[in-house]
């Protein structure tokens, strides 16, 4: 069945994970449409928060937008947000995986995650350490985060590497087999560790694996268990541009995200305060100036704002949503969601208006299930094949047991009111609105 997902953020002390915590949970606070005590994670650690990700919902292919009510999260024009649990995984300095900072606690936190954020301070103004500073090479703090993962398993696995071979060879294990039973305890699967030796191809067999080759093991396992968004934070500081550059030049361009986190605050701190329009994830902010501009004699009803704040608006046009495109806060999470393949479904009661229980006939898409890709128990035959045999999507029939739990169903109906397989995969846009008639 699919787990809801979990992404968490990671970073040295300063480099802006709460600043980017607070923008993806200010929404719990704010939008009224969001029942706090009826919340699906009201029972949250303080460590986790409700991110929300941007989807385009459902309703704008029925041109439903003016009727669609989410219970969880809000939709705007069919932009809709749709709420994802973080986990801020604070305290990882240098030396974590001997005990340094927050230590093991940061790394026993880690296993948790399906994906992470790794918030980089592009702008060189902290050191390996989160202290002030100027000047620090940022992409620095790629390496030694990574490495410090790798220290952390690797010791766990070296520690015991004698016996594990001894165990290995008496009980004539695969690979895979005595990997999983070492990795479990990380949150692996043996799908993620067949893919891991898969995209290796080892040519001795286990027990002869050199130290080296035991470190090559480990650090694809980590590229496959914990896939990584770089968050590539500051960049309103003059001194990101040459730090961002040199990190573009080693690392996957699908991995990185520019962002400003503290604009992103700023921003929706001003729409609160009433002092301008903006819509979230975009390059686009009014003011009553440019409202009234454009034709609105009451400017939207928006505050007129003093010469410093306008100041520090356009500031913040010039150097981060113009040059950038947006703050990049909600992109970021957005990329986490396609490392995850993450698809939206809508569950709904009735196929043909898509209302639901609650709310009446005359509202639509009140829910929204994030799922994700499946890792299947791998056949033996399967380990052996391409990585990607093993990954599937979701299913119609996975999707009902996530949204129905045990309940007996008896048919599943589709967009058109067809009846639709429980073998169908689901796709964005496909078999993504799904109606479970219970029964037997
Ligand atoms: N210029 C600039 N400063 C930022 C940005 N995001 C965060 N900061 C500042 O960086 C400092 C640290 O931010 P936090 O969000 O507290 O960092 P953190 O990663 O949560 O740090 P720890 O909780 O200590 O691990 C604060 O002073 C923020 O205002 C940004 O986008 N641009
Ligand atoms: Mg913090």
């Amino acid at each position: 069945m699919p787990r809801d997902p979990l992404i968490g953020l990671v970073g040295k002390p300063s480099s802006g994970k709460s600043t980017t915590l607070n923008r993806y949970s200010s929404t719990v606070l704010t939008d009224a449409s969001s029942k706090v005590g009826n919340f699906p994670f009201t029972t949250i650690d303080p460590q986790r928060a409700i991110g929300y990700l941007q989807i385009d919902c459902a309703c704008t292919r029925y041109k439903l937008e003016d009727k669609c009510r989410p219970n969880y999260g809000s939709c705007h024009e069919g932009r809709r947000s749709v709420p994802i649990e973080l986990l801020d995984v604070a305290g990882l300095v240098p030396g974590a995986h001997e005990g340094k900072g927050l230590g093991n606690k940061f790394l026993d936190d880690l296993r948790h995650a399906d994906a992470l954020i790794h918030v980089v301070d592009v702008s060189g103004t902290t050191d390996a350490e989160g202290k002030e500073t100027r000047g620090y090479d940022p992409s620095q703090d790629i390496v030694w985060l990574k490495s410090e993962i790798v220290r952390w398993i690797l010791g766990n696995l070296m520690g015991k590497w004698g016996s594990i071979k001894r165990r290995h060879i008496a009980i004539k294990a695969t690979p895979v087999e005595t990997l999983q039973n070492q990795f479990s305890g990380y949150g692996s699967t043996s799908n993620i560790v067949a893919r891991c030796l898969d995209r290796l191809d080892i040519k001795e067999p286990l027990p002869e694996w050199s130290d080296e080759t035991i470190e090559r093991v480990v650090v694809s396992f980590i590229d496959e268990k914990f896939p990584t968004v770089l968050a590539l934070n500051k960049i309103d500081h003059p001194d990101s541009d040459k730090n961002i550059s040199k990190i573009a030049k080693s690392q996957d361009p699908q991995s990185i995200v520019l962002c400003s986190a503290i604009s992103e605050v700023f921003l929706r701190r001003l729409v609160k305060q009433g002092y301008i329009q903006y819509t979230e994830g975009s390059e686009f902010v009014d003011t009553r100036e440019d409202l009234i501009e454009m034709g609105d004699p009451d400017g939207g009803g928006l505050k007129e704002m003093d010469e410093k704040l306008k100041t520090r608006v356009e500031n913040l046009k010039d150097l981060v949503l113009y040059r950038f495109g947006s703050t990049g806060v909600v992109q970021v999470l957005s990329r986490a969601a396609d490392l995850l393949g993450l698809v939206p479904i809508f569950p709904v009661r009735n196929i043909h208006t898509f209302a639901s229980g609650t709310g009446g006939a005359n509202v639509a898409f009140r829910d929204c299930v994030l799922v994700n890709k499946l890792d299947l128990p791998p056949s033996s035959s399967d380990i052996k094949r391409a990585a990607n045999y093993i990954y599937r999507n979701s299913t119609v029939g996975d999707v009902a047991r996530k949204v129905m739990g045990d309940v007996p169903i008896a048919y599943i109906e589709g967009a058109g009111g067809t009846r639709v397989s429980e073998d169908e995969i689901v796709s964005l846009g496909k078999h993504d609105i799904l109606s479970f008639k219970v029964g037997r």
